[in-house]
């Protein structure tokens, strides 16, 4: 697959989280509408209410099968709105679904919901998980352990915690030369519905071994987590939000911490920019989404897929994120 093709053309679906579940790809993505909210920088407008499934067999050759709502903000008793970015992950033949989702005071969650099969539907539990803020949950699995990584700034909140606590004078930033605010790790209790420790932060180094700076706007994290192992490497991906760049960075643990290695998708037309990187067949895959097919500028986006390569040194190309990609 040498350009990128969209994979619902449809409707519009962001965000797309994609796992191999079964031999079959499992795609998780939110579910873009248009509700009438002007745009805004708090994100107002993403103004999500449902979750479909979509799965495929074999990427080169197939269409999505679309497994249709598999869960709504009215099945969830703690929801607010808004039902951003989500993940499912797999243990012992239960789906784990983790998304965002902002609760009655307007403060973002992250939820569970789980599912006897892949393709859902998806039940809620009845609270959000303990201790839980902002957005984009993602799950990362290895030997018998779950790791879940969140965050996201701006309209995803996480400016207003230090220290997993928040701030009695919420929303603020450090310096531009003070370390950037951090993605969050935490390693899943066994029955998936709880952190089994504080969230961590996500340190990002750079050449020098020093955390990058919340005024290095172009490397620094913004939203949009992502993990995936290559080679005995543990890459962090994220979106660098302000500056519309998928990045990365590589660790000797899930936990980090991670140097700073470089582009994996520059800006794609729409101001969001969202991923995940699945293998399948032996080819590694890059998910993502743009506003080409909507003509809007930031929402109303439709999700994509492109073959992602490595150099021999295992750096990532980097893709171009124009209209063909
Ligand atoms: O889809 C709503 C939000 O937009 C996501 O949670 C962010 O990552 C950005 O893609």
């Amino acid at each position: 697959m040498n350009t990128a093709k969209y994979l619902f053309p449809s409707d519009y679906m962001a965000d797309p989280s994609a796992h191999v579940f079964k031999g079959k790809i499992y795609i998780y993505p939110s579910h873009d509408r248009d509700s009438g909210i002007a745009e805004n920088d708090n994100g107002d407008h993403f103004d999500m209410r449902n979750y479909h499934v979509f799965s495929i067999q074999d990427l080169e050759k197939d269409s999505v099968t679309d497994h249709g709502v598999v869960l709504s903000v009215e099945n969830i008793p703690w929801a607010g709105r808004q039902l951003w970015d989500n993940d499912v992950a797999e243990k012992d033949g239960k789906y784990y679904l983790y998304f965002s989702l902002k609760d009655k005071n307007d403060v973002f969650r992250l939820g569970v919901a789980i599912a006897d099969k892949p393709e859902g539907p998806f039940a809620a539990q009845d609270n959000p998980i303990k201790g839980s803020y902002s957005i984009d949950p993602c799950v990362f699995a290895e030997n018998g352990e779950y790791y879940i990584y969140f965050g996201g700034i701006w309209g995803g909140q996480l400016q207003r915690y230090r220290n997993n606590k928040a701030q009695e004078k919420g929303g603020v930033f450090p310096a531009d030369n003070e370390p950037a605010l951090c993605a969050k790790v935490a390693r899943l209790r066994s029955d998936m519905l709880e952190f089994d420790e504080d969230p961590r932060d996500v340190l990002i180094l750079d050449e020098n071994g020093d955390p990058l700076t919340q005024g290095d706007t172009d490397r620094r994290f913004f939203e949009a987590s992502w993990m995936h192992k290559y080679k005995g490497k543990y890459y962090f991906s994220y979106s660098t939000g302000d500056t519309h760049r998928l990045c990365y960075a590589v660790g000797e643990s899930p936990y980090g911490p991670f140097v700073y290695k470089g582009v994996i998708l520059t800006p794609v037309v729409g101001w969001t920019t969202h991923h995940s990187i699945v293998e399948h067949n032996g080819k590694w895959y890059l998910f993502h989404h743009d506003c080409v097919p909507s003509g809007n500028v930031t929402w109303l986006r439709s999700m994509k897929v492109v073959e992602l390569e490595y150099n021999e040194d295992g750096t990532v190309k980097t893709i171009e994120g124009t209209a063909e990609n």
